[in-house]
């Protein structure tokens, strides 16, 4: 009775040997992932954790504010296409992921690289003051007033305040993007039985990880609850998206290429 069955919303393991894996297999894995995290995760939890207190100025916030809706969408853009260039180095270091075929990796990619930034923000969201890091400082959701998008915004710090509510270690949060990225229900997957594959041995490793530290307290339920509003938010997020686009045509270039056709 050591193993606890894993549940999550793509499927059910209910008996880790079905997966035949042995422990080292898992750990191994598990280090492949927390590995590819730490290298490209862009700003180290110990980082966030000293810059956490230093918000931006009323000054400052004010001056992003006046900035045109054109230059705000400009800046948050630039800030997003690179943040995204470390999550597809995170995804190119996970084992398995290079051996997928360049459709699936491209297909993996666009459903779920905004999923891993929104799961990446928490670290870099401070929930005491419902702050997060942009342009070097924290700031609350007024910094993002001009892109006249209050609803997606709303929706974005109430998933910072919540998955930072499960103060989730780095390990936790690597193993949890990993196994989002690895979603074998992606529209235009070729192969997504292997895709299912790597995903239910995420999910076993995510399992044990969340047994280290959390003894009884079901943490994975709580984990696959938040996936939802992560899905709400992405496609609100893409509406915006293809709107701004419609107005603003020469600023949606900038748009990263996995960033501009939100589905194939
Ligand atoms: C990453 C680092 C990182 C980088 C960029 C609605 C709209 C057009 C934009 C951060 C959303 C505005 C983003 C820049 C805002 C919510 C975006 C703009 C973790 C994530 C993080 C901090 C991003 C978080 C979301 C930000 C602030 O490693």
């Amino acid at each position: 009775l050591d193993e606890l069955p894993v549940h999550y919303s793509l499927g059910l393991i209910e008996d880790q040997r079905l997966l035949d894996l042995n422990s080292t297999e898992i750990e191994h894995m598990s280090q492949n992932i927390i590995q590819s995290h730490l290298g490209t995760c862009q700003f180290t939890s110990d980082e966030l954790s000293k810059m956490i207190w230093n918000a931006h100025s009323q000054e400052e916030v004010r001056s992003l504010q006046s900035k045109s809706c054109r230059m705000m969408w400009q800046l948050c853009a630039i800030h997003m296409s690179n943040a995204i260039h470390y999550v597809v180095e995170f995804a190119k270091r996970l084992d398995g992921f290079m051996e997928l075929c360049q459709n699936d990796q491209i297909v993996l990619l666009k459903a779920g690289c905004l999923e891993v930034l929104l799961i990446r923000m928490t670290q870099a969201f401070n929930p005491a003051n419902n702050t997060v890091l942009f342009e070097g400082k924290f700031g609350g959701i007024q910094m993002f007033r001009s892109l006249g998008c209050d609803d997606l915004l709303y929706a974005i710090f109430d998933l910072g305040r919540a998955l930072c509510h499960l103060s989730l270690s780095d390990e936790e949060i690597a193993l949890f993007t990993a196994a989002v990225l690895m979603s074998p229900d992606r529209p235009w997957l070729t192969e997504s039985k292997k895709v299912q594959k790597l995903q239910d041995r995420i999910f076993v490793a995510l399992q044990k990880e969340i047994q280290k530290r959390h003894c009884s307290e079901d943490l994975m339920t709580k984990i696959i609850s938040k996936l939802p509003l992560m899905k709400t938010i992405c496609n609100l997020h893409a509406d915006k998206l293809e709107f701004f686009r419609i107005v603003h045509p020469d600023i949606a270039q900038i748009f990263p290429p996995l960033y501009k056709e939100p589905s194939i």
